[in-house]
Formats: C-alpha cells, structure tokens, sequence
C-alpha cells in the first residue's frame, strides 16, 4: 500500500472510506502518522509492532505503559498476526474515537476479555485495572494516599456491578447493560492521564458513579 514517503492513491483512500468515517483528508494525515513509524520489509505491506504502541503510550503517559499498550495492540491487531497494518490501524483508530457507543462497548469487552472467550472474569478486570494505574504512574500507597481505591478494590466493585446472573463472569448482554448504568466502565478505559484520571477514581470512591 503506497509508497514509504508517498500519499496513497484515491483510488486506496476511496476503498478505506468504505470501512470507516474519516474524510480522505483525515485518512491521507492518519497515512502520515503511521508511515513515520512502521516497518518494512521487503515482500509486506508497512506494519507496526507492539513495540511502536509501547513507544507512544510511555511518550503519552506518565507511568509505564507497556501492558496497556499490549492490550490495546491486541485489539488492533484484528487478524492476530503480531502485526498491525494500515487498515487494521485506522480500524482501530475509528472504533476507539467513535461517537457511536455500541461499536465503541464492543471494542471495550473485547478490551476486558483478554483471552477472546467470549465472558469476562474478574481477574481480566484486574489485569487491565492494573495496566491503566501503571500507566498513570498509580502504586498501592499512591493511590491510598489519595483516596483512591486499589485495581482489585475497583475490579470487585465494577464485577459486582456487572455480574448479575450469578455464573462468576460476564456476558456481552450483561457487559452492554451494566455499562448504559455505569460510565466508568468504559470511562477508565479511555481517560486521560493525570488529573482526570483520578478525577474519575474519585468520582467512583464518592460512589457516584453506581447510583
Ligand atoms: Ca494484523
Ligand atoms: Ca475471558
């Protein structure tokens, strides 16, 4: 797909505006981004790596923020081929930017549900609870200092919130329902770092959220 230094074709960028929203303009700028860092090869078309995703979440966050960048890599990465092309990537972009929230819910359970089986434990919330607070810079006596609850504190809370038929993991249905009452699920997933994540923590140790 195109040349390295090149602008795509119309004819590429009319084929990619069948898959998502952006205008050409927004797709030949998003070409541009992705360009600047990925590989090539010689036989495949230009991809990034987890390593690239690494690279632009510890440049964005405060903490480390390598095992949310993997889970975020894995979503990208639709086929599982531990490489994430142009097409995989401005898929990825135009779901985790989309207004329209059930594309966005699906993107998140699949987030949640690191193994792909299809239900969510309340160790994979943890998992991924743990990332973002690392990525955040947020240890134990950190988040205790200010107020905060722990990954697991905030893993219980959201499972009980979420887990309504009583087989210990969670459904898409109830995933999907239990976050139309309950932003912080997918709210946490997405702020930004800093002052208004712990905003959201706080809103969530007020018990705001849950009412
Ligand atoms: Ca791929
Ligand atoms: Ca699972």
């Amino acid at each position: 797909m195109g040349q390295k230094s090149g602008k795509l074709t119309k004819q590429q960028t009319q084929s990619l505006q069948r898959l998502v929203s952006f205008s050409e303009d927004e797709i030949q700028d998003w070409w541009q981004e992705f360009i600047r860092s990925a590989k090539v090869s010689s036989g495949s078309k230009p991809f990034l790596t987890q390593k690239e995703f690494i690279e632009v979440y510890n440049t964005v966050y405060p903490g480390n923020g390598e095992e949310y960048a993997k889970h975020i890599f894995r979503t990208f990465d639709q086929n599982g081929d531990g490489r994430v092309d142009f097409r995989e990537f401005l898929l990825g972009l135009s779901i985790t930017s989309s207004e329209k929230e059930e594309k966005k819910l699906r993107w998140a359970f699949q987030l949640y549900d690191i193994n792909q089986s299809g239900f969510i434990t309340k160790n994979e919330i943890i998992e991924i609870l743990q990332a973002i607070f690392k990525m955040n810079g947020l240890n134990q006596s950190s988040t205790k200092s200010a107020g905060l609850g722990t990954p697991e504190e905030l893993a219980s809370s959201l499972f009980e919130v979420m887990e309504t038929d009583g087989d210990n993991s969670i459904s898409w249905s109830e995933f999907r329902s239990a976050a139309t009452r309950c932003s912080l699920i997918v709210d946490l997933l997405q702020c930004s770092p800093g002052p208004e994540f712990e905003a959201v923590l706080k809103q969530h140790s007020n018990n705001e959220v849950f009412e």
